[in-house]
Formats: C-alpha cells, sequence, structure tokens
C-alpha cells in the first residue's frame, strides 16, 4: 500500500466525498471494505484540525488497531495534551513551556554490559537506522488513550550493533536532566532524571521502537524530541522521553515511578483491564476526542504478539 501523506490527504477529506478520498488515498479495493464498517464514525476531535486521518487498513506495525475504530488521533490533539514532567505536569501547559528546548546537537551515552560502549549522535542515528512507520495505540496509565502514526526503528536494530553482553538481563534509559531549562525538574518530589527500563526479551520485541517523528513530521519537544521509546503494549509512562543514556544491565532498573510511587508503578506496566491501578479502575479507557469510554484491551490489543513474553507470570504480582 502506498504510503499515506497526511498534510497531502488531510484537505482532501474536506471537499472529496468518502469514496473519491479512499480513492485518493491509493487504497485498493479490499482496504475499502474493511474501512466501510467504520464509515458512520466520525474523526477524533473534529474535522478541521490540520492533520488526521484513517488508519491503513493493514498498518505495517503487526499491531492490531482495528479494535480502535481505525481511526487516528488528530495531529493537533498528539502534539497538545501531553505528559512530560520535567516540565510540567500540566498537559496542555507542556508544549508552550518545551517550544524552545534544545535538542540539537544530540547524542546517547551507551554502556554497561555491552561490547560497543560509547557516545551516538542523532546525526549517525539518523544515517545508520532507516524509519518505517507504525501506528500504534498508546494507553496512558491515567486512562485516556491516543492512536498514533510513528516514524521510527526498532530497538532491536541498535541492540544487534550495540551487543549485549551474555550477563545483560535488561536494558534502562535516562531521559535529559536539565533543571536550567525544564521547569519541571525543580520539583523535588520526583528523583530525577527520568528513568525506564525493559526486560531484553521485552526490549528485542519486533513492536519496540525508538521513535523520531509523528505524522511524518520530526519529533516536537513536548513528543519527547529527538528520539523517545514507545513500547504500545504498556502503560504510556513506560515510553520514556529525550533519551540521553542507555545502559545493559544484570539487575532490573528502579524506574522513576516505582521509586515515587512503589505500590501505584510496577516495573512491568502491561496494559491490563484487570488489574487497577490503587485509586482507579483500568477496566475502561476514553480515547482522546470522544466523550464516552470504551473497554480496555488485553495489552492494549497486542496480545497476539507480545503474550507469550509473559506465559507462566502472574500478572497481579507483576503489574
Ligand atoms: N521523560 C519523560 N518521559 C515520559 C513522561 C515524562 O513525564 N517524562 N511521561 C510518560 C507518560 S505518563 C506518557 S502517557 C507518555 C506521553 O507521551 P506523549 O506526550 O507524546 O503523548 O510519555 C511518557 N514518557
Ligand atoms: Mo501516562
Amino acid at each position: 500500500m502506498a504510503k499515506l501523506d497526511y498534510t497531502e490527504i488531510t484537505p482532501k477529506d474536506k471537499y472529496l466525498n468518502r469514496k473519491e478520498f479512499l480513492k485518493a488515498l491509493g487504497i485498493a479495493g479490499a482496504s475499502v471494505a474493511v474501512l466501510a464498517a467504520c464509515q458512520d464514525k466520525p474523526f477524533i476531535a473534529g474535522d478541521d484540525l490540520p492533520r488526521q486521518g484513517v488508519i491503513p487498513a493493514a498498518p505495517n506495525s503487526g499491531g492490531s488497531t482495528e479494535e480502535f475504530g481505525n481511526i487516528l488521533t488528530a495531529y493537533e490533539d498528539v502534539i497538545s495534551y501531553n505528559n512530560f514532567y520535567e516540565f510540567t505536569t500540566d498537559k496542555e501547559g507542556v508544549a508552550r513551556l518545551a517550544k524552545d528546548f534544545q535538542t540539537s546537537p544530540w547524542e546517547i551515552q551507551i554502556g554497561g554490559l555491552v561490547e560497543n560502549p560509547g557516545p551516538i549522535s542523532m546525526k549517525e542515528i539518523r544515517n545508520r537506522y532507516p524509519t518505517e512507520e507504525r501506528v500504534y495505540r498508546m494507553r496512558c496509565v491515567e486512562g485516556w488513550t491516543m492512536a498514533i502514526p510513528w516514524q521510527g526503528f526498532p530497538l532491536s536494530a541498535l541492540l544487534e550493533d550495540i551487543q549485549p553482553q551474555s550477563s545483560a538481563k535488561y536494558i534502562r534509559f535516562e531521559s535529559i536532566y536539565d533543571p536550567k531549562t525544564m521547569p519541571g525538574q525543580s520539583n523535588r518530589y520526583f528523583p530525577w532524571p527520568y528513568v525506564e527500563g525493559l526486560r531484553l526479551d521485552e526490549a528485542y520485541h519486533n513492536l519496540t521502537l525508538l521513535a523520531t517523528g509523528i505524522y511524518g513530521e520530526d519529533l516536537l519537544p513536548q513528543n519527547g524530541a529527538p528520539i523517545r521509546l514507545v513500547v504500545p503494549w504498556k502503560y504510556g509512562f513506560k515510553s520514556i522521553k529525550s533519551i540521553v543514556k542507555i545502559d545493559l544491565v544484570e539487575e532490573m532498573p528502579v524506574s522513576l515511578w516505582m521509586e515515587s510511587a512503589p505500590k501505584e508503578y510496577g516495573f512491568y506496566a502491561n496494559v491490563n483491564p484487570t488489574v487497577d491501578h490503587p485509586r482507579w479502575s483500568q477496566a475502561t479507557e476514553r480515547r482522546i476526542g470522544e466523550y464516552s469510554r470504551q473497554p480496555t484491551i488485553m495489552f492494549n490489543g497486542y496480545k497476539e504478539e507480545v503474550g507469550s513474553l509473559y506465559e507462566g507470570m502472574d500478572l497481579r504480582e507483576n503489574f
């Protein structure tokens, strides 16, 4: 299927009827049938926002977006409703505070139990790893959710280059620490810098992405520029933004959220409708741009892809 050009398609859906719109997208007959099932559903968040669209019938993610109504979250919403506590805990205030955040030059320090440690610059990363588009659902632990077309490359591609040693069991990520430019880091309640981690098999999973763009545009600071993690079957807080350090380690890393509220946030953080947050239910979720709530889907809809990673584990204990 032809790659969607969001800047191109969006104005067209205003003046073309649906059939012509689909034709303009280059979607073949078979896909039209799939999309027809959801044609009565409205676009998320109003039709006058700049970039939004129908999720391609066969996104190359391998992940399923069908349960999500095949509707992408409007670009305007993706860049204006953010969790990035280094700037502020006010979701609608992040974009303004992050506007002048310097994301170039940028490098990631690679270390720990690897054969090839050292810094790697964003320039090198861009040259070395071709990006692909992945349409993923993102479910925040707070109960809201989006569907986002990312540009990125599998974390496994980087891992193959840096070569974890056999003693490495986990990967640990660190976000930038710069309280001079990130006002939220003066909030001493949180143990900065933001830290996250994955088990090595989760890190190697093909769905696990290092993202550099959204909707065909480079990431904006509020979304974690210039490079962030995206792990679509886990709560959004695992998808750590603005990464400056990656270490391969033997022990399970302690994330910022585990350290600040260990009873509320565990290491795994797999989306699970049957395991509630101590202060609220996780049974339902609200898509940004809609009012009603929908049932939460196990592993955020990616059970087929990732279920086997957790076979035999007690997911209530390992929350
Ligand atoms: N460094 C850092 N990464 C972070 C966060 C944060 O506060 N700091 N918030 C997380 C949470 S809770 C969510 S839901 C997602 C939000 O990503 P988005 O703003 O791009 O939608 O980023 C995650 N990554
Ligand atoms: Mo979140």
